[in-house]
Formats: C-alpha cells, sequence, structure tokens
C-alpha cells in the first residue's frame, strides 16, 4: 500500500481556483456534430452558449467541452476539425461567462491554442501520450487530468483483458503517466486522476473499480470520475440512455464517499443535489450555508 498522502484542496486553474477540499461538479458540454444541432456554425455556438448557461446555474464548478468524439468505436477526428468544433466555444464560455473550462483533448497543437484561449484544465481521455503532449501540456502551465484507457476509442472494447486486478493495472498506469508528466516539468500538484470508467473495460471491470476507489485514492492525487449515461448503468439496470439518471446518481454518491472529488456529468442539478446530500453526511453537518430550517 502507498502511504496516505493529503490531497491538495486548491488547484490552480489559469485564472480560477478550483476548491477541492469538497466534491464538485463536472457539466458536460459537447461540441461533437451528433450531440446537437447540424445547423452551421452560428447554431453550434448558440446551441453551446444555452446549454453552458444551464450547466452554470445548475452549480457546475466546471464545463467539459469535447470536440472529439471519445465514445467506444469513434474514429479519430482531424486537427482543423476538432480545432473549429473546440477554440470558438472555449473562447465563448470564457469572455462570456468567466467559466472554467477544460477541454476534452488530446492533440498537442490544439493544447497550447486552448490555453491561451484562457481554458482553466486540460483532460486528455490518453493521459498526454499523443508525441508532443507531453510538453505542449508542460508549457501551459495548467492542471492536467490524466485518464486510464487501453488502446484506442475505435478498439479498445474489443474483449478488454487484464491479467491482474483491474484497479491494479489502472493504479500502475496512472503512476507511470504521473512519472511522466513530473519527468516533463509537469508538477505532481497539477496533476487528477480518472480510472476511466467505460475506456477498455468489461461491466466487470467497472463496477469494481467504483467499488474499489479508495486504492486508487491512496496515489494521493484528486480523483475524477465520468460514470454518467455509461453503458454500466445501462448493462445493470437494461435501461436506455436516457433513463439512466438514478442509476447515474448512486454512482455519483458511492464515488464521492469513496473519494472522488470531482464528478463529470450530463445532469447538473440533480448530481449536485446528490452529491452535497453525500458529502453533509460524510463530514456529518451541512455545507455551511445551505442549512434550512
Ligand atoms: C459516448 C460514450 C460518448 C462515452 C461519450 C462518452 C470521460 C471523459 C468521456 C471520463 C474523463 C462521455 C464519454 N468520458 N473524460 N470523456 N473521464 N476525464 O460519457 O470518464 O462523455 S467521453
Amino acid at each position: 500500500m502507498t502511504d496516505w498522502v493529503p490531497v491538495g484542496a486548491r488547484l490552480r486553474c489559469g485564472h480560477h481556483t478550483l476548491d477541492l477540499s469538497r466534491p464538485c461538479v463536472m457539466g458536460i458540454l459537447n461540441v461533437t456534430p451528433d450531440s446537437f444541432s447540424d445547423g452551421g456554425r452560428h447554431d453550434r455556438l448558440d446551441d453551446a452558449r444555452r446549454h453552458a448557461e444551464r450547466l452554470l446555474r445548475d452549480g457546475a464548478a466546471i464545463i467539459d467541452v469535447g470536440g472529439e468524439s471519445t465514445r467506444p468505436g469513434a474514429e479519430a477526428v482531424p486537427l482543423d476539425v476538432e480545432r473549429d468544433r473546440v477554440l470558438p466555444v472555449v473562447d465563448m464560455l470564457v469572455r462570456e461567462f468567466d467559466a472554467l473550462v477544460s477541454v476534452d483533448t488530446s492533440t498537442p497543437e490544439l493544447i497550447g491554442e486552448i490555453a491561451e484561449a484562457g481554458a482553466g484544465l486540460i483532460n486528455d481521455v490518453r493521459s498526454l501520450t499523443r508525441p508532443g503532449a507531453l510538453e505542449a501540456a508542460a508549457a501551459t502551465e495548467l492542471p492536467v487530468c490524466l485518464m486510464h484507457m487501453l488502446g484506442e476509442p475505435r478498439t479498445m472494447q474489443q474483449a478488454p483483458s487484464y491479467e491482474r486486478p483491474v484497479e491494479i493495472a489502472v493504479a500502475d498506469f496512472l503512476r507511470e503517466r504521473v512519472a511522466a508528466c513530473e519527468a516533463a516539468g509537469i508538477a505532481r500538484d497539477r496533476l487528477l486522476l480518472d480510472p476511466g470508467f467505460g475506456f477498455a473495460k468489461t461491466l466487470g471491470h467497472n463496477l469494481q473499480l467504483l467499488n474499489r476507489l479508495q486504492s486508487l485514492a491512496s496515489l494521493g492525487l484528486p480523483l475524477l470520475v465520468g460514470m454518467s449515461r455509461k453503458s454500466m448503468i445501462g448493462q445493470t439496470l437494461g435501461r436506455p440512455v436516457d433513463e439512466r439518471l438514478p442509476g447515474g446518481l448512486a454512482l455519483a454518491v458511492m464515488a464521492v464517499e469513496r473519494g472522488a472529488r470531482i464528478v463529470r456529468v450530463h445532469d447538473v442539478a440533480p448530481t449536485v443535489d446528490a452529491i452535497d446530500m453525500a458529502w453533509a453526511v460524510l463530514q456529518e453537518r451541512p455545507a455551511s450555508g445551505t442549512e434550512q430550517s
């Protein structure tokens, strides 16, 4: 076992500071063409603005912008396409809402550009493994979320298997990526870890990873989890994607109880209530200012 290391309470994200002494919610803003209107660029920006307004009003601390579909089976997206989808949205979110924006990207060329546009966090499902990504991220001075995945989204769900318990394999992978980041000049206190639910994992792997999330918490870095609407809920409960919220709330609460500090979801308002309630129990007191008679 790794010795317990206290997780830093505050994370500098560009000109924002994220308070990680308690759990918070990251709202998902998809800007892939399959997610919103297929209209022109203006329509897409309008959709993103309306959606972001709602996420922030509902209590999201971070907005996660994704321009490359990372879903299982997805094809890679060319740089120009990803840039055109992501940059105008990041720019709008920063200028109009002064939001703390994270960007779901693995593309070294884009990492510098989104930082320049005012993004506060790099969320790379490939953990900065693309050539040049470590150096690009280091230069931004932004924090990075490192996520576990094996292979590429296009092929990762073809019979994933692990020789050791999945949480051990995930912890080893993340430990190696933390070392690679430190060697590239990205300080440990700029890193977040994510087990990558649904990425190269069977249902059994996903359930085991969540139940044993504490073994990842022992790496001593803040944990981010994303299970919202994922197939681990669909497969367990037999629910289509639009009926997975109750299952997702149960997973969010369990993740917080096991040490997760950022919960990445589509449904922000109910998740904020669920994790605030769970956190009040864990602290044995309500969050300051929220107590009602
Ligand atoms: C289809 C299936 C579309 C799955 C999109 C997805 C994570 C992430 C994603 C996560 C972090 C989604 C996923 N999942 N980033 N990006 N952690 N850090 O549900 O679990 O949005 S893409």
